[in-house]
């Protein structure tokens, strides 16, 4: 998977995706981040990549040209079969497990990162394949989301977790939050582990497990579980 990420400021991104999982991902070659200064395609000698909106209303609005061309200029410079142009804004889809399995299935994702009040409007219906939103909350800027995409993406890619897939089983995968976990000491402070954790019953574990996931799930995000089952295990069954 190859990320290529176009913002106004590049540096966000020094750090946040060299250590962990992402690090190893791209020290392995499962996948390469290359950043892209917008300001390259900015006009004049100060570079400006923005302007007021027409119509008037306050701020300044990413305009359509640097944009534009930053996409063509990455697709001559880099040709790939099956690559996706994607927005971050909070106008976009909510971002989900089943939105990042997805996005991890492409080649190479050019995730455009907007600034100030957002983009031209032409960005978004002919530029953009698709816009994505990291959640309903107003950040500064689309290169937090951009990172999320790219931490969320690697962890399905290839390779990248050491098992098989250990993607698909964590939390979200089946609709459903994790059961809680303990590791030793069986005793911390007077509180114990669950003793049927300790007693090498798998069958016992498994049904305990289950049990409390659909717990934690029914009290901590009751919304998984609702409505047409999508947010279930048969649900997703069904689905497949
Ligand atoms: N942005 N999910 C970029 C976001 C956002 C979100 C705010 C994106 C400002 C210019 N992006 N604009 N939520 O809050 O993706």
């Amino acid at each position: 998977m190859i990320a290529d990420i176009v913002t106004l400021f590049p540096s966000m991104f020094f750090g946040p995706l060299d250590g962990g999982v992402v690090g190893r991902a791209r020290a392995k070659g499962h996948l390469a981040v290359r950043l892209h200064d917008l300001r390259r395609w900015g006009e004049g000698r100060h570079r400006v990549v923005d302007d007021a909106p027409y119509g008037g209303g306050g701020g300044m609005i990413l305009q359509p040209g640097p944009l534009f061309e930053a996409v063509e200029s990455i697709r001559e410079q880099y040709p790939v079969e099956h690559d996706r142009v994607v927005l971050l804004s909070p106008q976009g889809r909510k971002l989900d497990h089943q939105g990042v399995k997805r996005l991890a299935g492409f080649e190479r994702l050019i995730l455009l990162c907007g600034r100030y009040e957002g983009v031209d409007e032409r960005v978004r219906e002919d530029l953009a394949d698709e816009e994505l939103s990291i959640g309903d909350l107003v950040l500064t800027g689309g290169e937090l989301p951009a990172m999320m995409v790219v931490d969320a993406v690697a962890r399905f890619l290839p390779g990248v977790l050491g098992c098989p897939g250990a993607a698909e089983s964590e939390s979200f995968a089946d609709g459903l939050l994790e059961s809680p976990y303990y590791t030793r000491p069986p005793e911390f402070r007077g509180r114990r582990v669950p003793e049927v954790l300790l007693s090498g019953d798998h069958g016992a574990i498994a049904r305990w497990r289950a049990d409390r996931a659909r717990e934690v799930t029914r009290n901590k995000r009751p919304d998984l579980l609702k409505r047409d089952g999508s947010g279930t295990r048969q649900g997703r069954a069904k689905e497949r």
